[in-house]
């Protein structure tokens, strides 16, 4: 049994340290903590509820949707909003930014989220997880209509960034910019409690996380990095690796954050046969991973930059990610420069 912080008591005790909160992000995040919870519940109880399968639709992306898919978007949709903290929201399931209804009172945030990330996996009983970005509203959500191009913020700008983790517990993992912090929901009370204070990742590791399966149709230098792991003590490295892929990103990042390691979904050339720029979506995947990555000490790029530095195009806009323990993903930046350099002359 455990009687540590919850995290409400948390995130209060957070906000009490900045001046001038009036208490709105608090109360939005503990909106967005219900909707979480909701979700663990529902996936959960699984095919009892009758909830595993697709639905027979596409979202934007031309992804087929699950049946979860279209339920946790409405979960997110219903949690957050009511209580007047948000101008819009955006996710990974609707083609348009969501604004806030007139019947409610708008507020100076915007929330962008992935209601259930790696979602081919629930049918297989495999962790999945829900992803959070939040962002101020430009003109504190002014009363005016909120548009996509309020969204294009680059990930430096997000106000806080989350997952939680549908696997073996149910956990939560937030980052404000101070630290990253991860609760373990308890379901007999039903609150996240405080279990994994200041989250660090270990600066070196000998882990890797990648889908091979694409490994012809990677650029040069992400083949060299992997071809270099996989020749363990017998190549360049001089140590042996080794993999995971569960192909749920909060899984793999979750992995990361508590043993290090890298994972990648990077840029190949089935993607710009198709004119696009990666798997992982910038906005609700890509960002606040990378928030919270290099909040607890890690790093996290396309390749060639940071992605908390790229200056959005688009909603629904994807990116190469490569990130994890900071020495392995500099040593990844290393390649593309090298690579480039070398072509460019
Ligand atoms: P999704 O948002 O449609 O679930 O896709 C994102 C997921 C990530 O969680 C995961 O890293 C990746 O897709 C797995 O891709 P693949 O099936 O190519 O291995
Ligand atoms: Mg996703």
């Amino acid at each position: 049994m455990h009687n540590g912080t919850s995290i409400t008591q948390f995130i209060i005790e957070e906000q009490r340290k900045t001046e001038g909160a009036t208490g709105d992000f608090t109360s939005l995040l503990n909106d967005v903590v219900t909707a979480c919870k909701v979700i663990s519940n529902l996936v959960n109880k699984g095919e009892l509820i009758g909830v595993l399968g697709s639905a027979g639709s596409e979202n934007v992306q031309g992804e087929t949707q699950k049946k979860l898919d279209i339920i946790t978007n409405e979960v997110f949709i219903k949690s957050n909003e009511w209580a007047g903290h948000l101008s819009a929201m955006a996710s990974e399931e609707m083609d348009e930014i969501y604004p806030i209804p007139t019947s409610y009172p708008r507020g100076k945030y915007l929330l962008t989220f992935d209601p259930l990330d790696g979602s081919s996996n629930t049918d297989v009983n495999v962790s999945v997880g829900t992803i959070f970005s939040i962002l101020r509203c430009p003109g504190d959500g002014d009363g005016q209509n909120p548009s996509e191009q309020a969204f294009l913020q680059s990930g430096s700008e997000q106000v806080a960034a989350g997952y939680a983790l549908y696997g073996p517990s149910t956990m939560m993992v937030l980052t404000t910019g101070n630290g990253v912090n991860g609760f373990t929901l308890d379901q007999d009370i039903g609150e996240f409690i405080l279990t994994h204070p200041n989250m660090q990742i270990p600066e070196k590791t000998r882990e890797f996380a990648v889908n091979t399966s694409n490994m012809r149709f990677w650029e040069t230098p992400v083949k060299r990095y992997i071809d270099e792991c996989l020749n363990g003590s017998e190549g360049p490295r001089g140590e042996d690796f080794n993999m995971r892929w569960i192909a749920s990103m909060v899984a793999e990042v979750h992995r990361i954050l508590t043993r290090g390691g890298v994972f990648m979904y990077p840029l190949d050339s089935k993607m710009t046969a198709k004119g696009v720029e990666g798997k992982l979506r910038l906005l609700y995947e890509a960002n606040p991973m990378s928030f919270i990555v290099e909040q607890a000490g890690g790093l996290s790029i396309t390749g060639r930059e940071r992605i908390m530095e790229l200056k959005p195009k688009a909603l629904h806009q994807r990116v190469p990610v490569v990130l994890g323990s900071k020495e392995e993903v500099e040593r990844v930046m290393g390649y593309h420069k090298e690579f480039d350099a070398e072509n460019a002359a």
